[in-house]
């Protein structure tokens, strides 16, 4: 997909200048008292999933205008996020979603191998009908009040279950639409109810070694109410359901200027931050790149993970999940997955035994400060020497555009209006 020779050739070009700006930061972290190479290391192993449907062009309410040499089909989209996983050496997982997705299991795998990729958690979809299904979803799916359509939707994730059990996913991400658009349209609690019946009934068809994620968020589909609008009802939700229970933080789900980083930490109090959905917001679910607008609060969540890191079972699912209305997808998607790990190499460079002695000692400026100093540092050398050990490419977008692939997968895939990117 991408040569072997394109990357060596333009990683040729950066080498020396990498080299010495590596160089020059190691220097500068260890007046720190910071091993640049055991920092590189972490960044080396970390990695976020690409969502399907993220290599797709999205559009918005009003319109979708078509990129060229779209992907046709999950075979399409996995080659494709093969190119952002060989260029990166981030993305070593794609997260399916179904119906979109389905194929017979042994092509995915082979697909997937061929490509170099896993998968990631599966994601049901019951906001939306499907040809041929018999009940419709425009009411709601697991909350429905109609038991024969609840049923349907159970039923559709219990076989997202067993799709990725046949793919080595292990995880299930719900996210439902359902909610009301006037006051008094539905009765909240029993719209609940009827919502954690259905959660225990799927909770139930669950494998031992799986997780279920549930993701809350504010409004849309629904714009009055929505049935899980936010943490503290997901915190219920997983709480009720057990121990295999997690909630799924997408950092676009919430209002504007709410404390995302905040509700990380209560939930990793509790043991029951399950993962992230990354990407940007400026109003409200915009889908936005991830650290487009806002890099210093992804930064402030990563702060959280890294302080509790070690911790055990902690181990939260990273996965993007934003829509591309006016970038080629993969390049937006290749920048969002580096945008995670400069978060994570930043956090993890903040001094945390100096910030703890500044908090408990009231020092209010040095404890800000000592957590700025850890954004402010610029570690586009770290990641990029992982890139280079690891395969990639010092700089992705420079060398997918030197190798032409959009061109030559546009030779062979015709513009698809329909089909592509959802906004989830
Ligand atoms: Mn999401």
């Amino acid at each position: 997909m991408i040569a072997h020779e394109t990357i060596a050739r333009e990683n040729a070009h950066r080498l020396a200048a990498l080299q010495a700006d590596y160089a020059a930061l190691g220097e500068h972290l260890a007046r720190r008292g910071i091993d640049i190479a055991a920092i590189k290391a972490k960044v080396a192993r970390y990695g976020v999933a690409i969502p399907s449907w993220g290599v797709g062009t999205g559009g918005t309410r009003f319109a979708r205008f078509p990129g060229e040499g779209e992907p046709r089909h999950i075979f399409d989209k996995l080659e494709d996020c093969g190119v952002i996983q060989t260029l990166t050496r981030a993305t070593p997982t794609v997260s399916l979603h179904i119906p979109w997705d389905k194929a017979p299991a042994a092509d995915l795998l082979a697909k997937a191998e061929e490509v170099g990729l896993g998968f990631d958690a599966m994601n049901s979809n019951t906001f939306q009908d499907q040809p041929q299904q018999r009940r419709s979803y425009k009411h709601g799916s697991v909350s429905n009040a109609d038991a024969t359509t609840r049923t349907q939707a159970v039923e559709h994730n219990i076989e997202c279950i067993e799709i990725g059990a046949t793919l080595g996913s292990k995880a299930l991400t719900v996210w439902v639409g359902d909610g009301s658009n006037f006051p008094g349209q539905q009765d909240f609690t029993r719209q609940f109810d009827r919502y954690m019946e259905s959660l225990h009934a799927i909770y139930a068809r669950l494998p031992a070694d799986w997780r279920l994620y549930t993701e809350h968020k504010m409004y849309e589909p629904a714009f009055y109410s929505t049935v899980v609008q936010d943490w503290g009802t997901n915190y219920i939700i997983a709480t009720e359901l057990g121990p295999q229970a997690f909630c799924l933080v997408d950092l676009g789900h919430h209002a504007p200027n709410t404390n995302i980083e905040q509700i990380v930490a209560r939930l990793i109090s509790r043991g029951k931050l399950g993962g992230f959905h990354f990407n940007d917001s400026k109003y409200g679910d915009d889908d936005l790149d991830t650290g487009s607008v806002d890099p210093y609060r992804l930064f402030l969540v990563f702060n959280e993970l890294v302080e509790a890191e070690g911790k055990p079972g902690f181990t939260p699912a990273h996965m993007l999940d934003q829509s591309h209305n006016v970038t080629d997808p993969i390049e937006s998607l290749m920048v969002s997955a580096m945008e995670v790990q400069r978060a994570y190499a930043q956090a993890l460079l903040v001094d945390r035994a100096a910030l703890r002695g500044y908090q408990d000692a009231g020092d209010a400026l040095m404890a800000t400060t000592t957590l700025k100093h850890g954004f402010r540092t610029d570690v586009e050398p770290i990641l990029a020497m992982a890139r280079l050990e690891g395969g990639g490419a010092i700089d992705p977008v420079a060398t997918y555009r030197a190798a032409g692939y959009r061109a030559k997968v546009a030779a062979v895939r015709p513009k698809v209006l329909g089909a592509g990117g959802g906004i989830v």
